[in-house]
């Protein structure tokens, strides 16, 4: 096996897969001192994320044979198998550490419905496109618990949003520091020669980037856009040019929202930065570029208009339909007064798509923070990322 240098899903970091370290289980041997967990503050600094953990270690490379599946804690002596990351200590799953697993990253602007969608979409994930695809997918790792977590949030704002109706609150930022991401892993089941094997995508969601940048929020995003193998970039629709005298939402809304090609070109900056791209070329990174909230157009299309026809949920990803939805996005966009984010795109990008999706399916009652009252009803909410996988060869392209 050719060891390769993949990007840590946490600190997004390049690591090399044959030199990860090793985590302690804190067992010990019989009649020796155990380890104790302790704060790790390399995991805080890098990650935010306050858990207490058994001592992260390098192994010694002299005695192991290359591709040793366990190591001995230099602290305690007891053996373990967990492998976690050299740069930040975070746990690694097995599939990661064996695997070479694509990385895909989020982003958008402020207000765009990043938060709604990502718990939308991680529950659409577990449940509908799961079976669809008949995949494994779960969040990444045991560190994902706890207080704080991503897991806690997460699960908190889909129970919220499923199971109450209730909208929550904003993002309470990442004002005091980084937010850890939500790491997302897409095992899908593949037959090579007769055999069960499996293809990996990790998907690192860092629901912060793009808005408020401090410094220290600046370098990480570039960082994050640095290792991203494919992107999801979410849009506001409603901050088009012509949008807001055309749907109907409540003025308190869309306040401190960001124009859609403002957060487009500042991204299209970083990634130039951090992917090294020359101003004479383009960007490589596929993006799907994703207009979220579209539910308040659904009146002004009109129920016939082809953007609101579902694909059939065939388990691959529907390229007619897809192109089809591409096209009449970019449609809208000129009669929006909007083609310069078209023209954006064009110059800058040699592999991007338009989305038009809806996280709630509904509008809400945005004063009472309450949900429509058919509940969420998810609309398209998947495409992007299937899009994704497919460039990647991870599921076909289906022809319904
Ligand atoms: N109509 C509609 N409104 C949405 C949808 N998703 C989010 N919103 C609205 O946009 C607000 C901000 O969403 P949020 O996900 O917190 O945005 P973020 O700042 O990008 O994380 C929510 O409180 C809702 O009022 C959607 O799918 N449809
Ligand atoms: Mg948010
Ligand atoms: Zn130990
Ligand atoms: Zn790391």
């Amino acid at each position: 096996m050719r060891m390769a240098t993949v990007a840590c899903p946490y600190c997004y970091h390049l690591i090399n897969q044959g030199q990860l370290a090793y985590q302690c289980l804190g067992r010990g041997v019989p009649g020796g001192a155990r380890c104790a967990k302790r704060e790790d503050e390399r995991r805080q600094q890098l990650t935010n994320v306050r858990t207490t953990a058994y001592p992260t270690f390098l192994p010694d490379q002299r005695g192991l044979p290359a591709r040793a599946r366990q190591a001995a804690c230099p602290h305690c002596g007891g053996p373990t198998g967990v492998r976690a990351c050299p740069v930040c200590h975070t746990p690694l799953s097995s599939t990661f550490a064996e695997s070479r697993s694509p990385l895909v990253g989020m982003v958008g602007g402020k207000g765009a419905g990043k938060t709604v969608y990502l718990s939308v979409l991680h529950h659409e994930l577990r449940t509908t496109v799961r079976r669809r695809f008949q995949a494994d997918i779960r969040l990444s790792g045991d560190q994902q618990g706890g207080a704080g977590s991503p897991r806690q949030w997460l699960e908190n704002y889909e129970e919220q949003l499923f199971t109450h109706g209730r909208l929550f609150e904003q993002t309470a930022g990442a004002r005091n520091g980084l937010r850890p991401p939500v790491v997302i892993e897409w095992r899908q089941p593949k037959r090579r020669l007769g055999l069960q094997s499996f293809d990996t995508t990790v998907l690192s969601f860092y629901d912060a980037a793009g808005e408020d940048l401090t410094h220290q929020d600046h370098v990480h995003t570039q960082a994050y856009l640095g290792v991203a193998n494919g992107l999801v970039l979410l849009l506001d629709p409603w901050q088009l040019p012509g949008a807001l005298e055309r749907i109907e939402v409540p003025e308190f809304v869309v306040r401190d929202a960001e124009p859609p090609l403002e957060v487009l070109t500042r991204i299209t900056e970083l990634l130039r930065v951090s992917h090294q791209v020359k101003a004479s070329r383009r960007v490589k990174v596929p993006l799907a570029v994703v207009f979220a909230k579209m539910d308040a157009f659904f009146p002004v299309l009109g129920g016939n208009h082809p953007l609101l026809a579902k694909p059939p949920a065939l388990p691959g990803y529907d390229e007619a339909t897809g192109q089809d939805t591409h096209e009449h996005v970019r449609a809208l966009l000129h009669e929006y007064g909007a083609d310069d984010i078209d023209a954006h795109l064009r110059h800058n990008y040699t592999n991007f798509r338009y989305f038009a999706v809806s996280a709630l399916g509904a509008a809400p009652n945005y004063a009472a923070k309450e949900v429509d009252a058919g509940g969420v009803q998810p609309f398209r909410v998947e495409e992007p990322l299937l899009w994704l996988l497919c460039s990647f060869g991870v599921i076909d392209r289906s022809r319904g």
